[in-house]
């Protein structure tokens, strides 16, 4: 299909056209596909942009995983298709963050392809394709991790989680900053730092912030992160920007 860098929607249409490709070729499930979906309508109730306070949530993201000992960003089908290279830049602004495969909808080529798909960005280390440990109490395939990666980490980024893990992560006393357009979702209601942006926009903002921490200063702690005020601030900037809309909705024509 040929798209037109003039049609209204080119930047959205060509995100779904990648999606449509990596789901053809099995490094995202259908599943994914009605993830992308929801994802789309939040961000549309966002503006498709980032807001101050998930740039905040962005810093603090970024803080954390300069200070954690042992930081891991766990990476799915989606993610792989939509941010490998931003998840590159990110590897490259965090020494010391490791690179882990987590599937939902887990098989061995799948795990290998989403690997490929980071090395192609030019991540040379990726964790998960052969799991050796198991996260307690989870009954999904995302129990599978690395014993040296998820399993070992203080601090976990996950992007487009589901809120069962987040929370078993978080039983094993792990921090969890999550990614997710869905402020209602059960991963962001669980996050220590609920990061409400979309995927590419908020990694390559924490990339950004934690280039910028390392050439200032560099905290050794986590420093506390109000996660309430954080989505509160997600849903109130979504309630705006549909109260916009419904301000200037089309009035209709009087028919004579
Ligand atoms: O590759 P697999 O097998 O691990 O499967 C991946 C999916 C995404 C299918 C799986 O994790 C899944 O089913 O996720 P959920 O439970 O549908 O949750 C995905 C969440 O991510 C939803 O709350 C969406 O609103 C949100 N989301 C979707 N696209 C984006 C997003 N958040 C940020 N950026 C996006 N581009």
């Amino acid at each position: 299909m040929r798209l037109s860098a003039r049609h209204p929607r080119y930047a959205s249409l060509k995100v779904r056209h990648r999606l449509a490709e990596a789901h053809r070729t099995g490094l995202v499930v259908p599943e994914g596909l009605i993830a992308h979906g929801r994802g789309e309508a939040f961000d549309y109730f966002l503006g498709e942009r980032t807001t101050p306070k998930a740039r905040a949530a962005e810093r603090a993201a970024a803080e954390w995983l300069l200070a954690a000992r042992a930081p891991v960003v766990s990476v799915n089908g989606n993610v792989a298709a939509l941010a490998a290279r931003e998840l590159a830049q990110l590897a490259r602004a965090i020494p010391g963050l490791q690179v882990e495969v987590n599937l939902f909808h887990r098989t061995g080529s799948r795990a290998r392809q989403v690997a490929k798909a980071l090395r192609a960005e030019g991540i040379p280390t990726v964790r998960g394709i052969r799991p050796s440990a198991t996260i307690p109490g989870l009954p999904s395939d995302r129990a599978k991790v690395d014993r040296r990666g998820i399993y070992a980490a203080d601090v976990c980024l996950v992007p487009l989680e589901d809120g069962d893990r987040a929370e078993a992560l978080q039983a094993l006393g792990k921090r969890v900053i999550s990614i997710d357009l869905n402020p209602l979702s059960r991963t962001s209601r669980t996050a220590d730092i609920p990061i409400v942006d979309e995927v590419r926009r908020a990694l390559h903002a924490i990339a950004g912030e934690a280039r910028r921490f390392r050439a200032s200063h560099r905290t050794s702690e986590l420093r506390p992160f109000d996660r309430y005020a954080a989505l509160g601030d997600a849903i109130d900037a979504m309630t705006e920007g549909l109260n916009r809309a419904a301000a200037r909705r089309p009035r209709r024509r009087r028919r004579r």
